[in-house]
């Protein structure tokens, strides 16, 4: 199946003609609760396990997107132009490719995230959803969120999911065509639930995400992984109906060191984790033993995500002091 059968299955015979000059979208970054890490086909993004994520509220990425006359894409990340030869604009060239019209090829894309790029906090999940967005607005497509999901997880995996906020669910599917792979909202809130971001590290990471993934195939533990995560998915969509925090908290810093322990067990090896991200892990651990109810997840990446409720932000916030707060249900509407 190619990334171009999909788009005519979307599109139709919808036309790509933009109807304004520019065009602006907002995505939300997400904290994969139960991850999604193995593909079964990379090159639509399908994934092996069904995962769900919470979004950050304003934490993510604003896009915007001109039509140029031009002999090439222009890209701006936080005002900074980016060389055409990066990783990062040869990935978007790539995902922009299946969208260019004829009069006018190329576009300019001036994107702003409130964190750190490619550092492990879902930046390619809130870019490539600001994106689609932009773009849907900018060819007036009206294409319902089903269909933007599909789309989005074609630029990245992850970024299924951040076309809404509160808990997501990106259903793993099983056509060929991944028509039946796109995320949805879980309609139950929590408005108790913090997010406390800690960065270790802003530094690019430098093992990017598919490699990771592609990589992981290697593990001896690989058929464990995917055992444990769909067990996990159901697990933690439970614990949210229940609001049982430390069922919830336990099951995923699981699965969270489960997919490390993944990682860390392919060939080549790979290790997100620092020694100060270990550091943390342990002051996790031993205030969780003084009765404090704050467990983690990680990503792709050596910074942490911190899960508590508010009565504890206090005391969490004390004990680290950058912790960015996050209160995931301030901005469902
Ligand atoms: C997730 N991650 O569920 C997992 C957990 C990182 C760790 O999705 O190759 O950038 O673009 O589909 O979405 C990061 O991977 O990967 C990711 P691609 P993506 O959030």
């Amino acid at each position: 199946m190619e990334k171009k059968d999909v788009i005519e299955k979307i599109l139709g015979q919808r036309q790509y003609i933009p109807r304004q000059d520019t065009a602006t979208a907002f995505a939300p970054a997400n904290i994969a609760l139960c991850k999604y890490w193995g593909k079964r086909n990379s090159l639509i993004n399908l994934p092996c396990t069904s995962s769900i994520s919470i979004s950050l509220g304003d934490q993510g990425t604003t896009t915007s997107i001109t039509p140029i006359d031009s002999h090439g894409d222009i890209f701006y990340v936080n005002g900074q132009h980016i060389p055409l030869t990066s990783k990062f604009a040869a990935r978007m060239q790539q995902f922009l490719d299946l969208f260019r019209y004829p009069q006018k090829k190329f576009f300019e894309i001036k994107t702003i995230s409130t964190l750190p790029i490619g550092a492990g906090f879902a930046t390619s999940a809130s870019g490539y959803a600001a994106l689609i967005l932009a773009l849907n607005t900018l060819f007036d497509w009206k294409l319902s969120k089903k269909n933007l999901s599909i789309l989005a997880r074609m630029g990245s995996g992850s970024a299924s999911r951040s076309l809404w906020q509160g808990f997501v669910l990106w259903r793993m599917g099983s056509l060929k065509n991944g028509m039946d792979s796109y995320a949805s909202p879980i309609p139950l809130v929590w408005p108790q639930l913090r997010i406390g971001l800690i960065t270790i590290s802003d530094q690019e990471k430098k093992w990017d995400s598919s490699t990771g993934m592609a990589l992981s195939l290697q593990s001896p533990f690989y058929r464990c992984w995917i055992r444990k995560t769909q067990q996990d998915c159901l697990a933690i969509k439970k614990t949210i109906k229940d609001q049982d925090f430390s069922q919830f908290g336990a099951l995923v810093e699981s699965n969270a060191l489960a997919m490390h322990s993944l990682i860390q067990t392919s060939w080549p090896p790979i290790y997100y984790t620092l020694p100060q991200t270990l550091a943390v892990i342990h002051r996790i651990w031993e205030l969780r033993d003084q009765g404090l109810g704050v467990y983690f997840t990680q990503d792709a990446g050596p910074n942490l995500k911190l899960l508590f409720l508010a009565d504890n932000e206090k005391d969490v916030a004390q004990f680290f002091p950058k912790l960015q707060i996050v209160n995931p249900f301030a901005y469902l509407s």
